[in-house]
Parts: structure tokens; sequence; C-alpha cells
């Protein structure tokens, strides 16, 4: 429920099972600098970058010494400054050389979800999952195989060469749903792509809106040029339920209730067309259904989006007038939004609006959203994605935020035999944990987790296989949220027996006797494939120059202005207000129907934001220091929330 003060509870909740996983293990970090004899002949420096599922995706220098990390540092590139965040300046420590990390194949010896195992070699371990894998094939078939990974390692080999061995087993399909799509529907519904305005070119802009996402704490690199901005004489302007950390920073700060932000967005468009504040000329030149949508939003007066989203009439018709009169005036979201209802018509509304300001003509104007579609163009992407041979599978697909349901159904067939996770850890990072922990519990299943360390899931595992870190092996790194590309070196040899992604379903694929070459090209290999373009944003970027130099910006043109004159990516190539192919044809605001048993039970609005510093979703979970900084686990209230049900500050709850 959303009421209209800001009733938001907050702080995610895999903090709490993260550190519990952490409590007790005396973790030590190891020094950085480890040895005093230090052999320069075999010192060297490579260059790489960061990993994380994050916007910024910086880029680093590594020094070695007899395969040992005696120094890692940011890179210089412009956009990281020579600063890597918070979360990462400790890494080696953190992760490559952290006390807990997994060096060898485990197997479970105690009850599942115990966590107790014991070493085995890879070669049992690989034969014994083979094993295991092709019975299931034998007997029910590929798609009782369900591969289930996301954000935890982005680089393009890691994450994505393990597709082909799924695709060539005829494995279940993942919907990989749980962070950006909604978002990216909502934009590409009225614009056709996301990549409007770059990072860096928001300091031209003199009125920017945060829509529903926290820079400060999750995209720090954009944050310094949003403060350029604000020295030039920008206005910032955050629109969050939540207090985050960059609405503290902010000059004004706008709190609609959660899922409200697409009447928000019409409200909006009802103020403009109202003070005749639009532009026409840009609407008839380069936008369709201008007719529909006016008619559409006439319902969305101030009065009933103040209603709808908590707001005073006023601030509505004092926001949209300060948007539209400013210029440049730029919008940037990322993801916040989405985790709500109305998710995807919230950010296909806001991404219509300058459109209708015309904003898109001054440069720093419009809205900055993703940047992988540069990428998408630009790099040889027949290399990563799937051979020829893989494409068009016709094996179901589930969808992974219904990971719990998929494991307890009775309903599927064939149902799930065996889950293969790696780069994610859905105990924490999926909805409906304890139908997820059902589902892991279940004897029948077999289990097989890819990691670093033993986590909430990795503890449910009957096999556990240890993955090498990003300091040792071999990628090439895009963007989502900047404009560099990097390859990643090895700065050293993998630790113990880890093994990278690629290597592990290389070993599987062998042992099951398959003879396909996809299944066994080698990282490097796909590395250097990858950069065979001769697209104009590559231009000067070569395997070479990037192994010298780290990142690269992409060549793009000095001005980046994507929709001055339209050049939309949509059919028309025009920006859609109104689009008859799609349900609701207009951005909608449809408000959430609760029965009154479930109200009642459930009042309040949980939101899950990012606002721990040093976590990435899970990943870091378990480093002793990390988890003294980010301190005991909290949900905020509001006081009147509070008060009401008598929680006074300091007291644990159960939510
Ligand atoms: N420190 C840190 N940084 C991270 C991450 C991390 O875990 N920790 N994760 C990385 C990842 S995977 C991602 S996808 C990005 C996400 O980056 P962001 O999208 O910036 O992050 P979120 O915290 O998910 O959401 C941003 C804001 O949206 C607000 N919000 C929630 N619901 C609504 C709503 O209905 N309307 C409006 N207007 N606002 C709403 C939240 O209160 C929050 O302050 O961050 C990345 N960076
Ligand atoms: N409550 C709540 N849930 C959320 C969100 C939220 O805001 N709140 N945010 C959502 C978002 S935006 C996202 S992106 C997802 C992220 O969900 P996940 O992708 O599950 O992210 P992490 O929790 O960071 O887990 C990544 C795991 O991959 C492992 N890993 C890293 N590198 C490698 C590698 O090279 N090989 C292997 N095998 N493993 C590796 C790490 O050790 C880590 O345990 O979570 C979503 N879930
Ligand atoms: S997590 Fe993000 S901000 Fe931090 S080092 Fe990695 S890419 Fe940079
Ligand atoms: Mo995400």
């Amino acid at each position: 429920m959303s009421s209209k003060s800001n009733n938001g509870i907050n702080r995610r909740a895999f903090i709490e099972i993260t550190s519990k996983t952490a409590v007790g293990m005396g973790l030590v970090s190891l020094p950085l600098v480890t040895s005093s004899c230090i052999d320069t002949n075999t010192t060297k420096t490579t260059h790489g970058a960061c990993y994380h599922d994050c916007p910024d995706r910086c880029s680093w220098k590594v020094t070695t010494a007899n395969n040992k990390v005696i120094n890692f540092e940011a890179g210089q590139d412009s956009y990281t400054a020579g600063k890597l965040c918070n979360k990462m300046e400790r890494f080696p420590d953190d992760v490559t050389y952290h006390p807990d990390r997994i060096l060898t194949p485990l197997k479970r010896k105690g009850l599942k979800g115990a966590g107790e195992f014991e070493k085995i070699s890879w070669e049992e371990a690989i034969a014994e999952v083979a094993s295991k894998l092709q019975d299931i094939i034998d007997k029910k078939g590929g798609e009782a195989i369900l591969p289930y990974s996301f954000g935890g390692n982005q680089g393009k080999v890691q994450s994505q060469f393990p597709n082909r061995f799924f695709a060539h087993i005829g494995a279940s399909q993942l919907e990989r749903t749980i962070c950006g799509d909604t978002a990216v529907e909502g934009v590409l519904a009225a614009n056709g792509q996301t990549t409007g305005i770059l990072p860096e070119d928001c300091v031209h802009s003199r009125f920017i809106i945060l829509w529903g996402t926290n820079p400060v704490t999750s995209n720090q690199h954009l944050w310094p040029y949003i403060q350029k901005a604000k020295s030039n004489g920008a206005t910032i302007v955050v629109v969050d339920p939540f207090k985050s950390a960059t609405a503290e920073k902010a000059d004004w700060h706008i709190q609609p209730s959660p899922g409200t932000d697409s009447a928000l967005a019409l409200g909006l468009m009802h103020v403009i067309f109202k003070e005749n504040l639009q532009d026409q000329d840009y609407i008839d030149r380069y936008t369709v259904g201008v007719e529909e949508l006016k008619k559409h939003v006439q319902a969305y007066d101030p009065k009933s989006v103040a209603q709808i989203t908590g707001l005073e009439a006023e601030t509505i018709i004092s926001l949209a007038k300060s948007y539209a009169q400013s210029s440049p005036a730029l919008i940037r979201v990322l993801i916040g939004m989405e985790h709500q209802v109305n998710g995807a018509s919230a950010f296909r509304a806001v991404a219509m609006l300058p459109a209708l300001t015309g904003a898109w003509r001054q440069f720093g104007g419009g809205l900055m959203h993703m940047t992988y579609e540069l990428f998408g163009a630009s790099l040889n992407w027949e290399s990563i994605t799937l051979p020829a041979a893989l494409t068009n599978q016709q094996t179901r697909s589930i969808n992974m935020i219904e990971l719990g349901k998929a494991l307890t159904s009775k309903d599927l067939s064939p149902g799930i035999d065996a889950l293969f996770v790696f780069n994610s850890n859905p105990v924490v990072t999926t909805p409906n944990q304890n139908l997820t922990l059902k589902g892991l519990g279940r004897d029948n299943l077999l289990t097989i987790v890819s990691e670093h360390f033993i986590t909430d899931t990795a503890r449910y595992a009957d096999y556990v296989f240890p993955a090498t870190s990003v300091l040792e092996n071999w990628d090439i790194l895009d963007s989502w949220g900047s404009t560099y590309i990097n390859i990643n070196e090895p700065a050293i040899e993998p630790l113990g027996e880890s093994k990278t992604n690629s290597e592990l379903f290389r070993l599987l694929a062998r042992e099951m006797g398959f003879t396909e070459s996809y299944l066994y090209e080698s990282d490097i290999d796909i590395v250097k494939k990858t950069l065979q373009s001769d697209h104009e944003y590559l231009k000067g970027i070569t395997f070479e120059s990037l192994r010298k130099t780290g990142g690269q910006r992409l060549n793009l043109p000095e001005k980046w202005m994507p929709h001055v004159t339209g050049n939309f990516k949509t059919k028309t190539k025009k920006c859609h207000f109104y689009d008859e192919d799609i349900e609701p044809n207009l951005p909608t605001y449809i408000p959430r129907e609760y029965n009154k048993a479930d109200r009642e039970k459930y009042p309040l609005h949980l939101l899950t934001l990012k606002t721990p510093k040093y976590l990435l979703n899970s990943s870091h979970g378990n480093v002793d220091h990390i988890l003294k900084k980010e301190g005991q686990p909290y949900v905020e209230i509001h006081p009147k929330d509070a008060a009401s049900r008598n929680i006074a500050d300091g007291d644990e709850l159960k939510i």
C-alpha cells in the first residue's frame, strides 16, 4: 500500500541473510603487499575492468610479482578518473585472496542447506556431475535442467559462454528479467532505443531530474558530472519516495508514493499542454499520437494526480513548468521505478517528456538511460551470443523471478531435476525467498553452484565448483552506463584449483562426449573476435591497444545528440506517444487492487533499495570490514507509521 506520507520501509532484506552467513567466521584480511622478496624480473602490469553489475564499469591496473598482486589501482581514463568506488578499493583482499574463498570442488556431505561439504577432485566432480546431468537428459530430457545466472560477472565471456552448453543440451531457458528489463521495455515503447544523453554530457544540462535513481550510491562515477552541472548553474531535482543519499544533496526532492510515477509524468504532461509549454514544431515533425495523448492526459489534472501520488497539486504544476521552461533539461532514469506495479508505464511516460517539450534539441537535454546499445551496434556480437546452430531454441523459458515456483511446482512437465547456478546468489536476490529455499531443500533436486564463496545459495548445493575471480580470467566488458570498452587480462594464474566459468563448461562438454567446436572455443579467441569489427565506434580500438591502455572510450561523435531531428528507433522513426500495437496504447496509471484482507494484513509498502554502500547486491556480504561498516540490517519506517504501531527507534522487527 502507499499512503500520502513517505511511509517506505527500506533496507534490503538480503543484508540480513548475507550477514548471517558471515557471522562467526572470524575473517582476517591478508595484507595486499605480501612479500619482501619481490622478484622484479617477474613483475608485470595488466589492465582490467570491474566485473560487477554496475553502470560505471571502472577500469583498473594490476601489478603483480611472482604471481601475487602487489598493487591494485584505478584506471586513469576520464570516466574512472583514478578512483574505484568504496566497494572495490580492497578487492584483491576482499575477494581474490579472501581466506574463505573456495579453492577446490566440494561435494555435499551434510543435509541440504547445512553447508557441510567435503573436498573432491575436479576429475571426480566433473565425472559425477556429467553423469547425473546425462541421466536426467536421458530420462526426462534437457528441459529438466535449469541454468540460473545473473550479474555476478558481467564479462561477456564469463557470463555468456555457459549458455552454449545449456543450449546444446536443450536445457530450459532462463528469462533474465530481474533487473532492467521492465525499465527498458517502457523506454523502448516510446523511443525505440534507450541510448539518449551520454553520462559526461549532463554537464551541459541546466535542469536535471534524477527520477528514481540514486547515483550518489549506485552510479558513483556519474555523480561528479552532475555536480559539475550544478556548479554550472543546474537545478538538481530528485523524484523518489525515499530520502536517498542523492535526495539529501538535491535542490528539490519530490516524494511521490511508490508506484505512482506514471500518474505523475502524465500529470506533468497535462500541465504542459494546459500552459501551452509543449514544442509544437518538434511534436508535429517527430512524434505520433499527440491528439490521443492530449485526450488521455485530461484525466491527469493536478488535483487527481495529487490524490494518487500524495503530492501537493502545486508541486506538480511547479515541476511541470520548471521542467518545460528550463533548457537544456535532462531526465536521468535507471531502474528504481521498475520494482513497482505500473513500472513499465512509468518509464514509458517519463521517456516521452523530452519529445513533448523538444528538450532533445539542446545538447545536454533529453533522457539519459542505458548505453549498452552502443556496444551492441559496434562489437562483433556473433562471437558472444549463441552460435548459429544454437539460435532459435524451442525449449521452454522460465522467468527467473519465479524460481521458487518452478522448483516446487507440481504442474511443470518435466519438473526441474537439476539447477545449475553461476554468477548469482538467488537465495538472496530472487523474490519469494521462502519458496526458493523450499525448492532448494528438495531431496530429489540436483543443485550445482559455481562460486567464490559458500553463499546462502551455495549452502544448498550438492556440488560446488571453485570459480576464478576477475583477476584470473580473460574477458571483454561492455557497459550499460558508460561509453568505455575494456578488456580484462588475467593478472595472476587461477588460485588453488579455481577455474573460469567457461572452462567449467568446456570440461563438462568433453566429459559428456560432445564434439561441436563452439563448446571449446578459448576465452582469448572470443575476446579477439569480439573486437573484429570495422564499425566507426571501434576505430582505433584493438585488442593490442586495449591491452596497453585498459579502457577506451568508444569513438563516438563529439556532440552526441541522438534525437535533434527525431531519428527514434521505432518503426515510424518518431517518438510514440500512442502505439496501437502496444497494450495499453498509452502509458496509464492502473491502481493496484488489493482485497480487504490483504490490505489489512500488509498495509505498508516495502522498498528494497541499493542503500548499502559497500555491497553490490549480495556480493561482498561475507567480508568482515564491510559488514562492520554496513552495521546491523535495519529498516526505516516513517515516524507516523512507527508511532501507530508502537515501534521505537532500535526495536527489533520481523518484516
Ligand atoms: N552501492 C551499490 N551500488 C549499486 C548496487 C548495489 O547493490 N550497491 N547495485 C547495482 C545495480 S545491479 C543496479 S541495477 C543499479 C541500480 O541503481 P538505481 O536505479 O539508482 O538504484 P535503486 O536503489 O534500485 O533505485 C533508485 C531509487 O529508486 C527509488 N524508488 C523505488 N521505488 C520507486 C518508485 O516507485 N518511484 C520512484 N520515483 N522512485 C522509486 C528508490 O527509493 C531508490 O532511491 O545500482 C548498481 N549500483
Ligand atoms: N531485495 C532485493 N533484491 C534484488 C535487488 C534489490 O534491490 N533488492 N536488486 C535486483 C538487481 S537490480 C539485480 S542486478 C540482482 C542481482 O542478483 P545477482 O546477480 O544474484 O547478484 P549478487 O547477489 O551480487 O550475486 C552474484 C554472485 O556471483 C558470484 N560471482 C562473481 N563472479 C563470478 C564468476 O566469475 N563466476 C562465478 N561462478 N560466480 C561469480 C559472486 O560471488 C556472487 O555471489 O538482484 C536483484 N534482487
Ligand atoms: S562497482 Fe561500479 S563504481 Fe565500483 S569499481 Fe565497480 S564499476 Fe566502479
Ligand atoms: Mo541490477
